[in-house]
Parts: C-alpha cells; structure tokens; sequence
C-alpha cells in the first residue's frame, strides 16, 4: 500500500466519502443494486459535491464504485418505474437531483475530477463518466449503452456525453446494439484515458491524482473550464475568450505561479518547463 490514511468524512446513506493525502475518494455505495442511481443516491451526490468543493483538504475528486459495479445506471425501479406515474412536475422533482451533479455540476466543478471504473457502466452512467475531467477504467470493466435492450433512447444527456467523447461509427453502433465493451475497448476510443489491470487500478488512479495536486489549482481551474468552454467556440470567439480567461486567472493565483515559473526557468536555470512543473514553494 502507498496510499497514505484514510478518513471518512460526511455521513451519506448512498455514497461513501474518504480523504487520503488530498484526494477524496467519492464512492457510490449501494453496491448490492450494483450502484444504480437512485434518486435518493443523486440527492447525496449533489451534497457531496458541494461539500468537496469548500472542504480544503479536498484537492482531486475520484469517483468511483462499491463492489462489481461502477454504476448500473438509472434505478430502473425508483428513477424510473416509481416516478413514471406521477404529475410531471414531481417526476421532474425527482429527476432534479440526478441531471444536476451528473452534468450541471460535475462539468463546471472547481476541482479536478477523475472517474475511476472498476466495473460495470451502464446507460446513465455514462453522464457522470463524461462529466469528469479524466477517467481511468479496469481493462475488466465492462461498458454498455444499454436502453435500446430496453426500449428507451439514451437521454438524460447520455447520448450527447456519448457524442462528446465517441466518434460517429462508434457511437452509432454501441447506441444501435447496446453491446458491452470492455475497458480496453473504450480506451481505444477515448471514452476514457487509460485502461490498467483492475489489480492496479487504485494504484494508478493515485498516482494520477497525486500530479494532478502537484499542479497550481487555480490555473488548473481555469485549464480545464477553458477545455469545456472553447469546444463549442468559434476561433474569433474563443481567442478572446481564452485572452480573457488568461487574466482571469492571473488575477485569482495567489502563488503567482506564472512569476515563479519565469523566473525559475529564465534566471534560476532550476527547472524546464517542457520536462515539468515549477517549484511551487519557492
Ligand atoms: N436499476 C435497478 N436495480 C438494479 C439495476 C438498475 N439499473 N441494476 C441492478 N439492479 C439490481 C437488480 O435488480 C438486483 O436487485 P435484487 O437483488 O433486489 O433483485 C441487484 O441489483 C443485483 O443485480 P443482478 O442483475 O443480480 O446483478 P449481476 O451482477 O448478475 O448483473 C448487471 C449486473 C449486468 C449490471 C445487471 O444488474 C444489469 O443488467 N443491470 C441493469 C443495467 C442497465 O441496463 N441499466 C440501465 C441503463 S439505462 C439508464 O441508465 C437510463
Ligand atoms: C437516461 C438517463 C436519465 C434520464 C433519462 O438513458 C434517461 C438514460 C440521467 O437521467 O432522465
């Protein structure tokens, strides 16, 4: 074990959270319904979510799941079935929490994020899998847009994250067949970053998150808003917006990272930045 202690922290029914060394390990725990999402467990997820991102010992976000499952998608039986027959404005209530921190939050969070697949992904899952920053799968991991097996379209936004990440021909057939693929498969398609053993999944996802701490988080921030936010932009637009979001964040670096990095590479001679990160406590 490299890993450092593990704390709990908060008292959630459907979702266990633990900080190690700066990452929090956000668990969707109903593992014996495989970590289908609820709209009792969404509830959760949206609390934890703003707890994390005002808990300072909280730099990286890992989503993850208990036992076989990294979700099983929707609960078919309390998102949809019980939900089904109420007037629309409490089938949308009940809905509310899910579309919030899957895409609403998950995409605009002020950390980073990284969805950790351990198992099975299915249908809704997908949502909160794109709404992460990166994703790191177990090869064993098994994927699959299942709602065509049973007589929906993916909505929810699964179709558009599908879309965001997946070419066409891909995206196509697994929506049209609603074949599993393993995580192997959807590394190759850039539905996740990287596929390891599930043995060294841990492992790896830590060390992942361990570079991302070593990096300023501010300009983190505003990186990974800028990646989101000049996918949809015209060139014209997204110049400006970029020079914008550039000051932007200078303004808010406390480290002045910037500074720092200038000075080290260009008068210190003590790092380059083409080969890592400039010391941040100098
Ligand atoms: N919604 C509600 N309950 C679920 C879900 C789900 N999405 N997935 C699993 N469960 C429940 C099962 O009903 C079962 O409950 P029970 O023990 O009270 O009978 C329990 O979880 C275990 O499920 P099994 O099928 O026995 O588990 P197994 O390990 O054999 O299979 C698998 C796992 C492949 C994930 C299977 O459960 C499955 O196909 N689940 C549905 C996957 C799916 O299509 N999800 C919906 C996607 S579409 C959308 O999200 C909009
Ligand atoms: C899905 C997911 C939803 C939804 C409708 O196909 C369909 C999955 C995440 O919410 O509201």
């Amino acid at each position: 074990m490299t890993g450092g202690t593990l704390k709990k922290f908060g008292d959630w029914k459907n979702v266990l959270v633990e900080i190690e060394d700066g990452i929090g390990w956000v668990t969707l725990n109903r593992p014996e319904k495989r970590n289908a999402m609820s709209p009792a467990l969404n509830d959760d997820m949206v609390d934890v979510l703003n707890a994390i991102e005002v808990e300072e010992s909280i730099g990286v976000l890992v989503l993850t799941g208990a036992g076989t499952a990294f979700t099983a998608g929707m609960d078919l039986r309390e998102y949809f079935r019980a939900l089904d027959h109420l007037p629309y404005h409490q089938q949308m209530q009940g809905r509310r929490s899910a579309w919030n921190w899957q895409w609403r939050m998950l995409m605009n969070y002020a950390k980073p994020t990284i969805a950790m697949v351990n198992g099975w992904c299915f249908g809704g899952g997908f949502t909160p899998l794109v709404g992460c920053d990166l994703a790191i799968a177990a090869e064993e991991a098994q994927f699959g847009l299942s709602e065509i097996n049973w007589g929906i379209i993916p909505g929810g936004n699964v179709t558009r994250s599908v879309v965001a990440t997946m070419n066409q021909r891909d995206s196509m057939y697994y929506v049209m067949t609603g074949k599993t693929f393993d995580g192997k498969k959807a590394a190759q398609m850039g539905l996740v970053n990287e596929a390891v053993p599930l043995a060294n999944l841990r492992a790896h996802t830590r060390e992942l998150a361990k570079e991302l701490l070593s990096k300023n988080p501010t300009v983190l921030r505003a990186a990974k808003q800028a990646v989101r936010a000049t996918m949809g932009m015209s060139f014209e637009l997204a110049d400006d917006y970029l020079m914008a979001k550039s000051a932007q964040s200078r303004f808010f670096d406390t480290e002045n990272g910037r500074a720092k990095g200038l000075k080290q590479f260009l008068d210190d001679k003590s790092f380059r930045p083409g080969l890592g990160g400039y010391k941040r406590d100098e």
